[in-house]
């Protein structure tokens, strides 16, 4: 058959200037970042692989959306764009719009978990876990033992292990497990998605016991595209179809709207289950806003009416994956160690292979990003020891598997040439490794100390 690549469904309307900084300056600018580069300033950046978390570049549809805002206090006609479009597209009855994600999952926390309750999940996610701890909850990782072996080529690796979650539930109590949270594209194992058949034998063990299925529905599109494209059966659906048997399959659902939805700030709880919408819309108002906005502009939530339409077309979840996958087959050829197989939001290094002479305690992750950015001016972050905190019994460290740097790449921002620029950052710090020293961390927040922690060199 006759090859032809993919290529961005869009063409480019505006720009935004950016550069690249001296060597000298980005040296001076990471120490006083004390070795975080959450704490670096944004212009100080080159190409910026922070995060993709509302560093989307949003469609003309979308500004004009914008221009449309309509910012009453109560009843904005932009929340019932924004209600129809979760309802056609997502399949939840009913919405909670909220500031971001961590709204959401504060909420759900707050009205279903119980002092001393147990939350089975596919691997944790920071401040998902952090919520679930503040309610009193335990999280319980049942991710297959796949997701913590960088080097398994399984392609699913975000599955749920039945065994691991029918010996939570035989343990614990399947009263003492409000929900199983169940993540599309697990973030923390490298952007790796669940099939569609696990999440049926998930459904299927859950309604056994009478527990629910709370989605973490973040990267849903990017999920749904995995699974048209590996998974037996799906090839001729569309990613629309797909996200809606997923979000079928679960009772609630908590979004960040600022990833897969492509807007800049948003988020919102949706579920079916009326009297746990009575319980989160009088919720709301105490944490969020008014039911009718819960932390969002009027004009913001228009935009995401818009940006939901957008996130599910075909021809936009290939370019925005195909253009992951080139940056991670790059750096394949050039035999830098990253998570297998290529994850759908970013291409993670793995830091253990990367810096071998390190100990986990010195930090590998937190190194190689601050080592990369002084090359580059690419800014990536840490997954790792930093991000996995303490042990909220025992006070020490978690030991996560998986030590790694993200390089996880915005919707719709940069193009081919940026990731070739990346691509050769990361190899000349590779073939540089044995040079790098490691570091000790010199201030600890309490919560999600990955944030605003800093280090020194060893
Ligand atoms: O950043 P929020 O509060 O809108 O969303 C929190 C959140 C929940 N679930 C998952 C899977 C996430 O990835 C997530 C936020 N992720 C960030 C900020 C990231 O950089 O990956």
């Amino acid at each position: 058959m006759r090859k032809r690549s993919w290529a961005e469904p869009y063409k480019i309307k505006m720009v935004e200037p950016v550069f690249m900084n001296s060597q000298k300056e980005r040296e001076i600018y990471i120490k006083e970042a004390g070795y975080n580069t959450f704490l670096l300033k944004s212009k100080d950046v080159y190409i910026d692989l922070l995060t993709d978390s509302g560093t989307s570049a949003m469609s003309d549809r979308q500004w004009a959306g914008i221009m449309m805002g309509d910012e009453a206090y109560a009843g904005s006609a932009n929340f019932y764009h924004m209600e129809e479009a979760i309802q056609t597209h997502y399949g939840y009855k009913y919405i909670i719009p909220t500031h971001q994600g961590r709204g959401a999952e504060h909420l759900i926390s707050k009205i279903l978990i119980k002092e001393g309750d147990y939350l089975p999940g596919n691997m944790y996610f920071t401040t998902t876990r952090l919520h679930q701890e503040l309610a009193g909850g335990t999280f319980v990782d049942v991710i297959i033992d796949e997701a913590h072996d960088s080097e398994s080529n399984f392609r699913f690796k975000g599955n749920i292990s039945l065994e691991k979650l029918q010996k939570v539930i035989d343990e614990k109590g399947a009263e003492n497990i409000p929900y199983v949270c169940m993540a599309t594209t697990v973030n923390m194992a490298g952007g790796q998605p669940i099939s569609l058949q696990n999440l049926k034998e998930v459904r299927n063990l859950t309604n056994k016991y009478g527990i629910r299925i709370v989605h973490d529905m973040t990267r849903v599109a990017e999920n749904a595209y995995m699974i048209q494209q590996l998974e037996e059966g799906y090839a001729d659906k569309s990613v629309a179809e797909i996200v809606l048997e997923i979000c079928n399959l679960t009772d609630a659902a908590t979004m960040s709207s600022k990833k897969d939805a492509l807007v800049s700030i948003g988020g919102f709880l949706a579920m079916n289950d009326p009297d746990v919408f009575e319980q989160a819309r009088n919720l709301v108002v105490v944490y969020e806003g008014l039911h009718t906005y819960g932390g969002m502009a009027g004009r913001d939530m228009e935009a995401l009416a818009i940006g939901i339409t957008e996130s599910i077309h075909d021809d936009h979840i290939r370019a925005r994956v195909g253009q992951v996958q080139y940056l991670g087959e790059k750096l394949l050829k050039a035999g830098v160690p990253i998570v297998n197989p290529i994850g759908t939001h970013g291409v993670f290094l793995d830091a253990k292979k990367f810096l071998p002479h390190l100990t986990q305690d010195q930090f590998p992750a937190q190194t190689l990003a601050a080592e990369i950015y002084l090359d580059s001016g690419v800014r990536t972050m840490e997954r790792g020891i930093v991000s996995a905190g303490r042990n909220s019994e025992t006070g020490e460290h978690n030991y996560p598997n998986l030590e790694l740097v993200r390089l996880t790449i915005p919707r719709r921002v940069y193009t081919q040439a940026h990731m070739d620029v990346i691509a050769e950052s990361v190899e000349y710090v590779y073939e540089n490794r044995e040079k790098i020293t490691g570091m000790k961390m010199i201030f600890e927040p309490k919560y999600l100390r990955f944030f605003q922690a800093r280090f020194e060199k060893i």
